[in-house]
């Protein structure tokens, strides 16, 4: 008795009212889904020894809320085969839809090193906007660059081959 009077205490107290103060709501978050992409705008790169260069072009599929640097990776054993520039290019908020390129160059060597060779440039992006940035995406970081993060290059040698 002396529990239930306690209660019934409570209950008919100035406190009642505090029980169901808007505070007891829930709390509904909503996130919006981010279609974050970025395309590139070559799959392929064919270039030659004393040949011209090739571009290919990067631009983001649509507005980041803070700049997006996308930056290419050549194979370290390529190094002294290929040039890329720039190293990497950066989108604002502003100019995210204008095209930038990334220029591939054969660098002409006296050596034969085969009369093809072929390697892959790698993409990867990096933005305190995390659904632009590749390392925070995680697993997911293959559907941000698109159609691949990946550009195939053909380095075709101009030494002649001696048999
Ligand atoms: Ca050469
Ligand atoms: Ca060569």
């Amino acid at each position: 008795m002396h529990e239930a009077a306690s209660v019934d205490t409570a209950y008919d107290s100035s406190s009642v009212t505090s029980l169901f103060r808007p505070a007891a709501t829930i709390t509904v978050r909503v996130f919006e889904v981010d279609a974050a992409s970025i395309f590139l705008g070559s799959q392929t790169v064919a270039i030659a020894e004393g040949g011209l260069s090739k571009q290919y072009s990067v631009v983001l599929g649509s507005t980041p809320s803070v700049d997006v640097v996308v930056n290419v990776t050549v194979p370290s054993v390529q190094s002294s085969e290929v040039q890329v520039l720039p190293a990497e290019v950066t989108f604002t908020p502003m100019n995210w839809n204008v095209a930038q390129f990334f220029v591939v160059t054969a660098v002409n060597d006296d050596f034969l090193d085969s009369p093809v060779v072929q390697f892959t440039l790698k993409h990867a992006a990096q933005s305190t906007d995390l659904a632009f940035d590749s390392t925070a995406l995680g697993s997911s970081a293959s559907a941000l660059i698109l159609p691949s993060d990946e550009v195939r290059v053909f380095l075709f040698d101009d030494e002649e081959v001696y048999i």
